[in-house]
């Protein structure tokens, strides 16, 4: 693997699900890998579990992470091209991601969207200025569309707890005071689109009217307005807040009945919630399931140091 911005960066899916779950099994296994290699994780926005979990995941591959947020710590950074930087910002992406590459074998980067422009965030710009400019193997720790670390802890979660062969997942909009990325819903969907057609699982989407994600991410999946439909004997449910990616970056409804909560579950088939976090308390997903035997959203974060691990390995292998 040469790049890890998406799952179509991976050749074999269930494969490196298969992969990660050894490695959770035995996480030093592995440990001279990346021996003398250093990882760049580098921040434009705040983080908790992509930054630790990576962090951990080099660590046990006997790599040397160094982790900059450059949001707050480093000099304001210029991404556009053809300008006169007369400004406040600073520094360019072509010197700061050049620069970035010299000291780091693999560069990690989170980079969230501006909710302005939507043609601006999907053409995913920052992200391939850094490809582009490091010369060095860039892994995704969120851009402007997609997680896909996230996605391939979801998934990997999902095998881990799955009780049937082929379970249906169900991806429900959740409400939020503040407009949020399609990033994760984006990728959660590429992911298990891709994982349905591999057999792995049934895979719905169910959102309020106005709140479609872009087709590109959501081939084969069943979608519909209607949430019961949606929950009706589903084994897993994934709850996300997203804003609107056709009235771009919009709040359109407060989503009042769509909060999932133990009351909801009974028509599902006693159903594990997914929840990426960080997640607002009784805005996006009930207490009374996060502190239920119902909730997966620990173990879920817990796996996204074998995501992590299993993407680095593939990486390091091809150095
Ligand atoms: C981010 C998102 O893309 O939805 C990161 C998820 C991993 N979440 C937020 O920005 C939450 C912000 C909030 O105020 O709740």
């Amino acid at each position: 693997m040469k790049l890890f911005t998406s799952v179509h960066d991976v050749q074999n899916v269930p494969a490196l699900v298969k992969e990660a779950l050894e490695l959770k099994n035995t996480p030093f296994a592995f440990k001279e890998l990346g021996r003398n290699k250093t990882i760049g994780l580098i921040f434009l926005n705040p983080s908790l579990r992509t930054r630790l979990s990576t962090q951990k995941a080099a660590l046990n591959l006997g790599m040397t992470p160094i982790v900059m947020n450059i949001d707050k710590e480093g000099w304001a950074l210029e991404t556009r091209d053809g300008v006169i930087m007369n400004g406040t910002t600073v520094e360019h992406i072509r010197e700061a991601a050049g620069v970035m590459g010299e000291y780091c074998d693999i560069l990690g980067i989170r980079s969230f969207p501006g909710l302005k422009d939507r043609e601006e965030d999907y053409s995913e710009d920052i992200f391939n200025k850094f490809i582009r400019f490091s010369g060095k193997p860039v892994v995704s720790l969120e851009s402007a569309t997609r997680h896909p670390l996230q996605s391939l802890a979801d998934l990997i979660t999902i095998e881990e707890h799955k009780k049937v062969a082929r379970p249906k997942v169900v991806l429900t909009w959740a409400p939020h005071v503040k407009p949020l990325p399609q990033a994760v819903p984006n990728s959660f969907a590429e992911w298990m689109c891709k994982a349905q057609t591999e057999g792995m699982i049934d895979f719905v989407i169910t959102h309020p009217k106005g709140y479609e994600l872009a087709e590109q991410f959501t081939p084969g999946a069943h979608i519909t307005y209607n949430q019961d439909e949606a929950l009706a004997g589903a084994e897993f449910i994934y709850a996300k807040n997203w804003s609107s990616y056709k009235d771009y970056g919009k709040i359109l409804t407060e989503g009042d009945g769509w909060m999932m909560d133990l009351e909801k579950l009974k028509i599902t088939n006693a159903a594990k919630v997914m929840h990426c976090l960080p997640v607002r308390r009784d805005l996006e997903l009930g207490s009374d399931i996060l502190d239920s035997e119902h909730s997966l959203v620990i173990k879920e974060a817990g796996n996204r140091v074998w995501a992590a691990q299993a993407v680095l390995k593939n990486i390091l292998e091809e150095l």
